[in-house]
């Protein structure tokens, strides 16, 4: 695993938050050059105060829906590497329509979707990727309908690479980075990145969580290189789903 990291300690994320743990392990293997592009989103935040940066690496900040359209002007503009870094509800939810017009034009842009399951930023709203079951601000009696699944609706468009990944298995991670800036054309990867305030849990449970949901087979990390998917990690020991949820205050207690 690269280890060297391009995130400033002192940065303003919550202690244990699993998306800046994604940022800390991915900045670190991405071409030097690259453009960062990021919609509204907890790491609008955690990025810090102009003109200070957590991140050594050029950022544009972006409106919610926009980062897709952002990301493609800028790589035709400077011909350089660049690297959407969105939450989930810029890109299940409401940057989805750019999103997908991106990837239908087969821009040569990474897309990676730091994943924490609801809309943290502005409270820990539910998004369509927060999980059945969980308790919101907006689903107080618990979500009703279960999460989207993104990766198929991203493997309907076709493009060369599609990835999920962990913060738990970081040279996984790293290594699916590598290969999205690899390849011409779009990539997608989705990194699930627990919340520990949104998902009222114990900050040091973060990277458990994460461990927990891959071994759970919750979340499956997988990788679709031109239509040809792989399972990269087969669970190895068995935990029982309700163990990982129990983790999480958010979701219901057994009776
Ligand atoms: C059009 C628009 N609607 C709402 C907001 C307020 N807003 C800013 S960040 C955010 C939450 C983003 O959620 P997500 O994309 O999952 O990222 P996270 O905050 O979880 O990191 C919201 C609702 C906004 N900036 N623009
Ligand atoms: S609310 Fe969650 S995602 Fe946002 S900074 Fe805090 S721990 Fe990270
Ligand atoms: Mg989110």
């Amino acid at each position: 695993m690269d280890l060297r990291t391009r995130l400033e300690p002192g940065h303003p994320a919550c202690a244990g938050c699993g998306a800046a743990i994604a940022m800390k392990i991915a900045s670190a293997v991405v071409p030097s050059n690259t453009r960062v592009v990021i919609p509204a989103s907890c790491w609008s935040i955690i990025l810090g105060k102009y003109p200070f940066s957590s991140l050594k690496l050029p950022v544009i900040h972006t409106p919610f829906a926009l980062a897709s359209a952002f990301a493609t002007g800028m790589r035709a503009a400077k011909s350089v590497p660049v690297m959407v870094w969105a939450g989930d509800g810029a890109t299940y939810d409401i940057g989805f329509g750019l999103l997908s017009a991106a990837a239908e034009r087969n821009e040569d842009i990474v897309y990676v979707c730091y994943d924490n399951e609801a809309y943290m930023n502005t409270g820990g709203q539910k998004s369509s990727a927060t999980p059945k079951a969980a308790k919101t601000p907006t689903t107080p009696q618990g979500k009703e309908t279960e999460k989207k699944d993104i990766i198929a609706i991203m493997k309907a468009h076709k493009i060369p690479y599609i990835a999920t990944a962990s913060i738990a298995f970081p040279e996984d991670l790293q290594r699916k980075i590598k290969k999205a800036f690899s390849i011409k054309g779009f990539s997608f990867i989705l990194i699930h990145s627990p919340c520990p305030t949104g998902w009222k849990m114990e900050p040091s449970l973060t990277v458990k969580a994460s461990r927990m949901a891959v071994e759970s087979g919750i979340f499956k990390l997988v990788e679709i290189k031109h239509g040809q998917e792989r399972e990269t990690y087969k669970p190895t020991c068995y935990v029982n789903p309700r163990e990982y949820y129990k983790l999480q205050g958010r979701m219901p207690r057994d009776e």
